[in-house]
């Protein structure tokens, strides 16, 4: 009898809870996940707590991706911020972050917050970085840690037509629906779009040191990357990826960047190539200002460290004034007037003296707050 007794606890015991289970993993499923896929990176991503995961993609999201490592992942934060602050058309924004797996709790707890905090006006997934199985710790190796994982992206986000690529270094000034809209303008064979590396022959680095063939006259920047994945898909790039790499791998300076040069250079009917207004470097100011962006710097790309430098000043405020800014608070006085304020000017970086253009796009939309006292 007392077997008996026990062994009917027992049943019910394990009953509740794998009815608990079935609910939880159910939940974890049928709220956030679209993609069943039992072995998308998504899938292993799902495990997490709490993470919001792949669920079908809307068409009328914007999706903008980035791939943050290491240190990286405040910075890639950063961009996210200044892309929600900057959304003023309130389009409707997914951030898809590939992320080393201890990042991953960290980013979620930012992103749900500026969630609530911004009534859902964007979702994200969360991806563990995902290299070919083959020649896996040669690409990690390839550049910094983990940026070759964007040529990736086709069969790590099979379940998104197009993204907005950008680097961990960037922060909008402008909505990212601008940029998106070119989407609307490739020809039927172009699947991807970028801006020039450089504006001008006497500075440009591929035209002087490559010993590889690149895009165009002066080769293309990867920082900011408009990618039709299904166009790429049906093109197979990542097939023509490893025979690039095998072919020149001695001779790559900028990793990956280089790779996709070299694509291009041989299919060039493949790439739009946009303003560079749109992937705004020190580069275009340092020396003399090269880059007209008439309408203003839409993203700036502080490669190379300087967000985090002193060299050119006007980068390393624009980060840390985004850093800074408290969401659904003033931009005008919180952002512009926090600049204006705090560079010193004459300064002697060429850069800073372009501050107008800086914030154009800016001034032009976030109006003074008639109502708040000027002080
Ligand atoms: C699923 O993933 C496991 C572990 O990563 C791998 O061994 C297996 O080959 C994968 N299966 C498929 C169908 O991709
Ligand atoms: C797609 O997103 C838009 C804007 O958030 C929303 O109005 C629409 O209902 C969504 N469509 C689907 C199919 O989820
Ligand atoms: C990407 O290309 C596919 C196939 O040509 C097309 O159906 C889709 O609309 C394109 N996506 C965008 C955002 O233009
Ligand atoms: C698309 O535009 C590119 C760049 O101008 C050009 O090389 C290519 O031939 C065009 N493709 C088609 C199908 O018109
Ligand atoms: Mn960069």
């Amino acid at each position: 009898m007392k077997v008996h007794r026990y062994l009917t606890v027992l049943v019910l015991t394990s009953f509740v809870l794998i009815w608990y289970y079935i609910l939880r993993v159910n939940n974890g499923i049928f709220t956030g996940l679209g993609g069943l896929g039992a072995n998308s990176s998504a899938a292993l991503a799902r495990r997490g707590p709490g993470l919001r995961q792949n669920a079908p993609s809307n068409a009328s999201e914007i999706a903008i991706v980035v791939v943050a490592c290491g240190e990286r992942h405040n910075e890639a934060l950063n961009m996210i911020k200044s892309a929600i602050m900057f959304n003023r058309n309130q389009s409707p924004l997914r951030f898809v972050v590939v992320a080393e797996d201890q990042l991953k709790q960290n980013f979620v707890e930012k992103l749900d917050d500026w969630q609530e905090i911004n009534d859902n006006i964007f979702t994200y997934e969360i991806h563990s970085l995902t290299f070919p199985a083959k020649d896996k710790d040669e690409w990690k190796k390839l550049f910094k840690p983990c940026a070759a994982q964007r040529l990736f992206l086709p069969s790590l986000l099979t379940h998104i037509d197009s993204v907005l690529y950008v680097d961990s270094d960037t922060i909008f000034l402008a909505p990212v629906q601008e940029l998106w809209s070119l989407f609307k303008t490739f020809n039927a064979s172009q699947f991807a779009g970028m801006a020039p590396e450089h504006e001008d022959k006497n500075a440009g680095w591929y035209n002087r040191f490559a010993r590889h063939p690149y895009y165009g006259d002066l080769g293309v920047n990867s920082g900011v990357m408009l990618m039709n994945l299904t166009r790429m898909r049906e093109f197979r790039w990542e097939q023509h990826i490893m025979p690039i790499y095998r072919e020149f791998r001695l001779k790559l300076v900028w990793g990956d960047q280089d790779i996709i040069n070299i694509l291009f250079h041989h299919h060039p009917d493949r790439l739009l190539v946009f303003p560079c207004d749109w992937n705004y470097r020190a580069d275009h100011c340092m020396y003399m200002s090269v880059c007209e962006a008439p309408d203003g710097v839409k993203i700036v790309h502080g490669n190379r460290g300087y967000f985090h430098s002193l060299v050119q000043p006007i980068f390393n405020l624009l980060y840390t004034t985004v850093e800074e800014y408290a969401f659904r608070t003033d931009i005008h006085a919180n952002f512009i007037r926090t600049i204006e304020d705090s560079l010193a000017l004459p300064s002697n970086s060429n850069c800073d003296k372009l501050l107008d253009k800086f914030l154009q796009d800016p001034r032009k939309y976030f109006k003074q707050n008639l109502y708040e006292e000027d002080t």
